[in-house]
């Protein structure tokens, strides 16, 4: 079992439950000889098995997609460094919890600390969108923002590419809306549509809760994680161009 669990289990269900895993590392300074800010968000992407999570990670950290299925068991995850502006630099830690584990007893664990996260359903699934109130539902229940508001979440309506899937762009407003999100985009992982766009959409939120929500000091809420997935490091400005066959989004 990888160091972060062991902590995150010794941690058991205290009050530090609340609080958000944003910290700032040592400032170390820009060409301009500026302080670079570094912070690091916990982020869980959540939704019924095979509709995609783990591809989107996979995606957006390493710019790889592969066809097969291999699902994933409990939790991984994977990092993604961001060159937000001259003076930022943004940690996002990705964690892919298994779709598996909607019933299972340990997303209580998992959720712990997150700032926002990401519910995913297959736009070939129907069965799988019906489940999305669920798992925000479940969300709600485990973990709040340091002022006891529910974590901002977007929804991705995953596997745009394949032509039996059907966006009702009106319904996904409305749902979105009334269901409390921050928004939604269509993405395709095999086709990378939407990934880095909805990726930065929801930086952008965090940056804007993590500013008014008072997050935790580092030794508090410091993550090591140990991953197969690598760490990647990107430039938002060079790398968050809109995808060339760019779809539907909301926000
Ligand atoms: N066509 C298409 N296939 C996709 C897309 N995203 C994922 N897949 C395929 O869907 C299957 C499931 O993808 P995963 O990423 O493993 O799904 P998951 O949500 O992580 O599943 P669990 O780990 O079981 O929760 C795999 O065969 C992927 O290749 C997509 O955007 N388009
Ligand atoms: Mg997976």
């Amino acid at each position: 079992m990888s160091k972060i669990m062991d902590d995150v289990l010794e941690d058991g269900d205290n009050d530090k439950s609340q609080q958000q895993n944003s910290i700032s590392k040592e400032p170390t300074l820009n060409n301009n000889g500026q302080p670079i800010q570094q912070h690091l968000y916990k982020i869980l992407v959540i939704g019924d098995y095979a509709v995609g999570k783990t591809s989107i990670i996979k995606r957006y950290c390493t710019g790889v997609f592969s066809p097969n299925y291999k699902l994933t068991i409990g939790v991984d995850f994977a990092v993604k460094e961001l060159v937000w502006d001259e003076k930022t630099v943004v940690s996002l830690q990705l964690w892919d919890i298994a779709g598996h584990e909607r019933f299972g007893t340990m997303t209580r664990v998992y959720y712990k600390y997150a700032i926002a996260a990401i519910i995913v359903f297959d736009l070939c699934r129907p069965a799988t969108f019906e489940a999305v109130t669920k798992w925000r539902d479940d969300l709600n229940s485990k973990v709040v923002l340091g002022n006891q508001e529910p974590i901002p979440v977007l929804l991705l309506a995953n596997k745009c590419d394949l032509k039996s899937s059907v966006i009702d762009a009106e319904m996904l407003d409305n749902f979105v809306r009334e269901n409390n999100f921050i928004g939604w985009f269509a993405t395709s992982a095999h086709s990378n549509i939407n990934i880095d766009e909805s990726m930065r959409f929801l930086t952008s939120k965090v940056l804007e809760v993590a500013k008014t929500n008072h997050p935790p000091k580092p030794e508090e809420n410091s993550f090591q994680l140990q991953s197969d997935q690598s760490t990647t490091t990107s430039n938002s400005k060079q790398n968050d161009k809109p995808s060339s066959n760019s779809t539907t989004c909301c926000t």
